[in-house]
């Protein structure tokens, strides 16, 4: 299992290298022209020289002892005011307890993006944390315009779709279904007890929302997944740790599940201009800021902008939380249920081929689940 952190360290060290340099560039641009304007340049030939020589040696030591260099910088930012590799680091904007509400036929979701507090988190629509029991369920029902990505937690799920795809998801296996012009499907569970997931549904740019409709199924076994000092990951979409997931994303998204041991820190880059959340599946942590009040389970938390985001498990047990990022469509978003379009024209014309069973939805009309 290739591990590697992609994070702090050497993160830490070229942009403090970065710094450093761009720094002593403006210094010895000032003192060049303060030198050709006033006096003779025989008084600042050894500042100059100083501070080449300076330069030097540091270019020399990054090349020759790229982890010395790193170690001590890590420990240095210690006593720093801010531990944390980042520039901008990201904040949390919004904190929201998600609470159950009834949906499908009988099934239990927590809301947290789609409901009434976090309406839309472009390209994100609509994120649930479902617990459901036998005979309840999401029976058929369409969908078009976006993608819907299934997570199993803990249980066992069933789905069927109108041209004949079926498949069973069990606990760590993940269904990315790119809806496109059309999927009717129904999405079951399979085992009795409770079966509990998450389903995220991600918006599709206007240019793709009437695509032909593809499935990414992905056992538990075949995620990529890395680990490092108590951080574990479980990778979904995008990049964690050096590790990647093969997973397409039509719309640019990274999407993974994060288990960090008590004591444990994470600093995971995401990609400036995305929007993201996390949302805490178990456990209690500190998320933005070493000084932030912890947030527990069940809780959605929007971040602000920045390029990355640092995590502190400084409670007694582990901390489990799935982090979204995403590169914002900006365009306008109308919904309708399962229809996800740009404009009310569209939506019209979704329920029309859906009620006709044209344009994506032919297969529609004599189908049912078995
Ligand atoms: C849907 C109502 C629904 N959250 N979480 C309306 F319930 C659904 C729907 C789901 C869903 C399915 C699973 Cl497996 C997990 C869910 C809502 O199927 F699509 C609409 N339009
Ligand atoms: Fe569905």
């Amino acid at each position: 299992m290739p591990r590697h952190s992609a994070a702090s360290p050497i993160y830490t060290a070229l942009a403090r290298l970065a710094n450093f340099n761009s720094g002593r560039r403006v210094l010895l641009a000032s003192r060049k022209t303060s030198s050709s304007s006033a006096r003779s340049s025989a008084k600042t030939r050894p500042f100059l020289c100083l501070a080449l020589f300076r330069i030097l040696v540091v270019v020399t030591a990054v090349f020759l002892f790229p982890p010395a260099i790193m170690s001590s910088s890590s420990s240095s930012s210690s006593a720093a005011a801010a531990s944390v590799p980042f520039q901008s680091p990201r904040k949390v904007v919004k904190k929201v307890l998600s609470l159950s509400q009834s949906e499908g036929q009988g099934a239990t979701v927590r809301r947290s993006i789609g409901g009434h507090e976090v309406r839309n988190l472009d390209p994100f629509l609509l994120l649930d944390e479902f617990s459901v029991s036998k005979p309840a369920g999401f029976p058929d029902h369409p969908h078009r315009g976006f993608e819907t990505v299934t997570y199993m937690l803990d249980g066992v799920f069933t789905h069927q779709d109108f041209s004949g795809h079926t498949g069973t998801i069990r606990t760590g296996d993940v269904q990315w279904m790119t809806a496109g012009r059309g999927i009717v499907h129904s999405e079951m569970p399979a085992a009795d007890g409770v079966q509990k997931g998450l389903q995220l549904w991600i918006n599709l740019a206007s240019k793709d929302k009437m695509i032909e409709p593809r499935y990414q199924e992905l056992e538990s076994k075949d995620i990529s997944q890395a680990e490092k000092d108590g951080v574990a990951v479980r990778i979904i979409a995008g990049e964690a740790f050096g590790v990647r997931s093969p997973v397409y994303t039509q719309t640019p998204t990274m999407y993974m599940d994060f288990t960090m041991q008590p004591g444990s820190q994470l600093h995971q880059p995401i990609p400036e201009g995305w929007n993201s959340f996390v949302y805490i599946i178990e456990g209690e942590g500190v998320f933005g800021k070493e000084g932030a009040a912890p947030a527990s389970a069940h809780h959605c938390l929007v971040l602000g902008a920045g390029d990355g985001l640092s995590v502190w498990n400084r409670s007694g047990a582990p901390l489990r939380f799935a982090l979204a990022a995403g590169q914002p469509l900006n365009e306008p978003v109308v919904q309708q249920g399962p229809f996800v379009m740009n404009s009310r024209a569209q939506i019209q014309q979704a329920m029309e081929d859906y009620y006709y069973g044209r344009n994506g939805f032919e297969k529609a009309s004599q189908w049912s689940s078995a």
